[in-house]
């Protein structure tokens, strides 16, 4: 659907409307009551939420791409089905269709002042995968509020069992990485991608960040805190359904060598993903119904 119906069907004067791009990307432009944020129908994709009175939570890069098919650089891209590399097809995208297919908007939801859910979908007659062909439904929740929350569930449309792996790759603006630590993982394994994926343990109570980061933790259901002494603010990203935890920043050589982030955007953003990942990936019975969620709010900090 373009932006001029999905505008005249969905739109509410002032807080809700749809703009097509220059690049022919459809984009929900979203004012609720000093909160501002953006959703592209292209995998999904939150680009921005700020309440009011708040910097920008989510970090987009000044680099980033917006172009048909194209990943665009910030936000929470979905990741699914798979995470990274696919394991069993080299040729397949990296971290799977969900974020550069173009998702269904079916539904709005308003609750006055306080709230906007968008509600989307996609399904295997969308992006017919080879790399994985198997008949789903995902559907996904976004709420607008002083708290984002967001609802992924997939259904498995066959006679089989299906295996996946998810995440809500969310991009955090920070002041400066090296300001940031990250609670919620202490004592807990993780994959650590930056060493051939050897498995380490977290020793520390915070996740500080002085190098290329890049770890999948693994059964790590519990709450993770952002702390940005920079910006003094917490960043709370609370998980349901999410067994994983992945931190990620490039840092510099890798970060400036990315033509859609660059020096010194790469300083400037950290990932904490939501996920089931590796160790974590879903197991779904024919017919059965997963369900992962996130919410994310902002306190101020110390
Ligand atoms: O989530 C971390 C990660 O898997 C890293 O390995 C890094 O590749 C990052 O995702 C970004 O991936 P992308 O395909 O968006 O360049």
């Amino acid at each position: 659907m373009q932006a001029e119906e999905l505008t005249a069907k969905f739109g509410i004067a002032d807080v809700l409307d749809f703009v097509e791009t220059e690049h022919g990307l459809v984009r929900a432009n979203i004012s609720l009551d000093g909160m501002a944020g953006e959703l592209y129908l292209q995998g999904a994709q939150v680009t921005a939420w700020q309440p009011p009175g708040e910097r920008p939570v989510l970090f987009a890069s000044p680099n980033a791409v917006f172009a048909p098919g194209k990943a665009i650089r910030g936000g929470i891209p979905i990741i699914f089905p798979w995470f990274g590399p696919n394991r069993y097809a080299a040729a397949a995208p990296q971290h799977g269709f969900a974020r550069t297919a173009t998702w269904h908007l079916d539904g709005v939801e308003s609750s006055g002042s306080a709230s906007l859910t968008l509600t989307l979908s996609l399904g295997d007659n969308d992006v017919g995968s080879q790399f994985w062909p198997e008949p789903f439904r995902a559907i996904y929740s976004v709420t607008f509020a002083r708290t984002l929350s967001l609802r992924l569930a997939v259904q498995n449309s066959s006679t089989h069992a299906i295996t996946f792996e998810e995440a809500l790759h969310s991009y955090f603006a920070v002041s400066d990485i090296t300001a940031v630590a990250i609670s919620g993982l202490a004592r807990t394994t993780y994959i650590d991608k930056t060493q051939a994926g050897r498995r380490e343990r977290q020793p520390a109570a915070l996740v500080t960040v002085g190098a290329e980061t890049d770890r999948v933790y693994l059964d790590t259901p519990a709450r993770c805190v952002i702390e940005d002494g920079g910006w003094r603010r917490r960043v709370v990203v609370e998980k349901n359904g999410a067994a994983s935890t992945v931190v990620w920043n490039p840092w510099a050589e890798k970060g400036a060598g990315m033509a859609d982030l660059g020096d010194p955007a790469w300083r400037g953003m950290v990932c904490v993903e939501a996920g089931n990942v590796a160790d974590n990936e879903v197991r779904l019975a024919a017919g059965g119904e997963h369900e992962m969620s996130t919410a994310i709010s902002v306190e101020d900090g110390q």
